[in-house]
């Protein structure tokens, strides 16, 4: 069994909702949900005139190799709505879902590079990773989430929900 965690986000449409379905489906498909953090709302980072998001991190217990993690969250994310636009990478979504971890392994290939490697830059995504797993070492940096926060020049305000 690894310990997967993985990143929720959407600006557009029902996003509460989608969530809801989203992690049915996750559970599903990939493992049990052993926790998740709260709800987030962030200004789009990146890009200010985009609507905000709402971000959630969970983790989730899976026999699943991170290949198949990441084919089973594509498909995810098509199902709830998500198209991609190829001209522009960070368009708004309804959908989308990342994987932060996977376990304490260091994976490069074409599709695939784990540790998130922007995970380190953004508070969206430290700030929930932090409420649910503050003393998990990064395994490239050797620090803990919790030092990657303090570390981070993010100035990008995370708010509850
Ligand atoms: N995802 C992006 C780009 N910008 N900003 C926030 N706040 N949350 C996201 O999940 C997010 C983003 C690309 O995936
Ligand atoms: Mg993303
Ligand atoms: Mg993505």
């Amino acid at each position: 069994m690894k310990e997967v965690y993985l990143i929720i986000g959407g600006n557009q449409g029902n996003i509460l909702d989608t969530f809801r379905k989203v992690k049915i489906e996750l559970k599903q498909q990939i493992g049990e949900i052993i926790s998740e953090s709260c709800i987030y709302r962030t200004a789009a980072w990146g890009d200010d005139k985009q609507p905000d998001y709402l971000n959630q991190v969970l983790s989730i217990s899976s026999k699943l190799s991170a290949d198949e993690v990441l084919n089973y969250c594509l498909a995810i994310e098509v199902l709830h709505g998500r198209v991609r636009n190829p001209e522009n990478q960070w368009a708004p979504r309804t959908i989308d879902i990342d994987i932060l971890y996977y376990g304490n392994e260091i994976i490069n290939t074409i599709q695939l590079t784990l540790p998130h490697p922007r995970l380190h830059q953004r508070n969206f995504v430290l700030v929930p990773l932090v409420e649910i797993a503050a003393e998990l070492t990064h395994p490239i940096f050797q620090k803990s989430n919790a030092q990657l926060l303090e570390e981070c020049v993010d100035q990008l305000e995370v708010n509850e929900l």
